[in-house]
């Protein structure tokens, strides 16, 4: 097993062997990690955030391990990354021979095995018995961008629709398609023109059924859009950024079934959602959509940078030869941690682990949103799972307690993470390798956080008194 060097700032090796426990051997952040912020000052840009205050050294199993020696439980993955864990034995014995055979050629110039190996895999994992083609890319914002330039090529159409709420990347088209402002897209248009967005079926605040939330945005999408103008119709399943947002039963469905009498690409936008994140390979199996592209990317390299574009043979095949493609796309050492990923989930059982991990954040979730009326909604699928915090007995979002808990849970030694367009809510999407007591241990903090925050903030605000008096 790997033991913790004492010395602080020298970092042990990650990896599953890590000590699964949350254990604090200084205030957070720590002297070094604070030396590492103010040279950051001086270095990096400002533009740049960080959620954390304290800078990793190693990592593994469930565990981030800072430069101070500190141990935190990390409910975040990086951002649904580390779906296999940080340092997956199979991921770093597949990149350590793939990089000292060769680091890239550039599969445009001379072309290697793994990167047609990853595209069988992904062609066989995604949903539907057609035949499929992939391309493979280096970010999720990339892969949503082919997407839709797959679409456009196949249809010879060029609108494409989005949805509230929506995140898809930060480049200049996917800014335009991701629906928040702040911080993403403040000052840095203009933006990609033929991009529309819809309403999403949202249950926790429609209280509309899936297909009367479907029928609303359709409905404006025929009117100010028109059918026949439509490439694709861009949505996640589940969506990320926006606050982890299940739409109703029977939504994506509707969504589905219109697109396919429409002639328009339905494209799910899988790279937060997807391989085996939510209980399923992918979350449009919850409700047997097929869709006709899938974008993946975060937790199918186990870490490094992959990104692809999967879908209908006659479509991915649409674009001119040479149309799609990057220096980077598809990396030798990022295929080859895509394959050894593929191997973990498939050999660790993930997709059936994903679906246990959510259980016991319902389970957990559900008991503290009794407890505490501040959590107004419990959601999510497998191991993709959300709290939205509001005054109590309303939907107005209270996005000063998510900062606080996130910051408060941060000081304790759990990792977790906020999203939703009002910054309201609270993320759980932990490595699928995170043993079940130390999820269960960092969920015991989050309860502390959160009684001691009544105790500090109280749970009722001037709404939900309001609804009380009027009780
Ligand atoms: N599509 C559904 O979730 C990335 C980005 C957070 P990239 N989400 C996390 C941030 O602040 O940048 C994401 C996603 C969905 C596309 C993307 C974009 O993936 O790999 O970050 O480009």
């Amino acid at each position: 097993m790997t033991t913790l060097d004492d010395r602080p700032g020298t970092a042990p090796l990650g990896g599953p062997g890590l000590p699964q426990e949350i254990r604090l051997r200084t205030e957070v952040p720590g002297p070094v990690s604070r030396e590492l912020a103010a040279r950051r000052t001086g270095a990096v840009s400002a533009a740049v955030g960080s959620a954390m205050p304290f800078y990793a050294a190693a990592a593994g199993g469930g565990v981030v391990v800072d430069v101070d020696g500190n141990s935190f439980a990390d409910l975040g993955s990086g951002i649904a990354v580390t779906t296999v864990g940080n340092a997956a034995p199979h991921v770093v014995e597949a990149v350590g021979e793939q990089v000292a055979r060769f680091t890239h050629t550039c599969f445009m110039i001379t072309p290697y095995d793994s990167y047609v190996e990853v595209a069988e895999e992904l062609n066989r994992a995604t949903p539907g018995e057609h035949a499929k083609r992939t391309a493979l890319f280096t970010s999720g914002a990339e892969a949503v961008e082919n997407a839709v330039k797959i679409a456009r090529a196949h249809t010879g159409r060029q609108a494409v629709v989005v949805f509230d709420h929506a995140y898809h990347g930060r480049t200049n088209l996917t800014m335009a398609m991701t629906a928040k402002n702040m911080p993403y897209k403040n000052g840095f248009g203009p933006f990609a023109p033929e991009v529309y967005r819809a309403p999403l079926s949202y249950p926790f605040r429609d209280g509309l059924d899936g297909p009367a939330a479907a029928a609303r945005a359709l409905d404006l999408v025929e009117k100010q859009v028109g059918a026949a103008n439509v490439a694709a119709i861009v949505i996640e399943p589940i969506q990320g950024e926006g606050g982890f947002i299940v739409p109703a039963a029977g939504f994506l469905p509707a969504i589905a079934d219109w697109a396919r009498a429409h002639g328009v690409v339905l494209v799910a936008d899988e790279v937060q959602s997807g391989f085996a994140r939510t209980g399923a390979m992918f979350a449009c199996e919850h409700e047997g959509v097929v869709p006709d592209l899938v974008t993946t990317a975060k937790g199918i390299a186990g870490g490094l940078p992959l990104s692809a574009v999967t879908g209908r043979a006659e479509i991915m095949d649409a674009p001119v030869t040479g149309g799609l493609g990057g220096t980077y796309g598809g990396n030798p050492a990022a295929c080859a941690a895509a394959l050894a990923a593929m191997r973990t989930v498939r050999e660790e059982g993930l997709v059936e682990r994903a679906a246990h991990v959510g259980d016991v954040l319902q389970r957990r979730l559900r008991a503290l949103a009794e407890a505490d009326p501040r959590v107004g909604d419990v959601r999510g699928r497998g191991a993709m799972v959300a709290a939205e915090l509001v005054a109590p007995g309303t939907t107005t979002p209270d996005a000063a307690l998510a900062k606080r808990v996130a910051a408060a849970a941060a000081q304790r030694g759990v990792i977790v993470l906020t999203c939703g367009t009002d910054g309201n809510v609270l993320r759980f999407l932990p490595p699928l390798t995170m043993p079940d007591a130390l999820l269960e241990e960092a969920l015991d903090v989050l309860d502390a956080v959160f009684a001691d925050d009544r105790a500090e903030h109280g749970s009722a605000t001037a709404a939900s008194t309001a609804v009380t008096a009027e009780d």
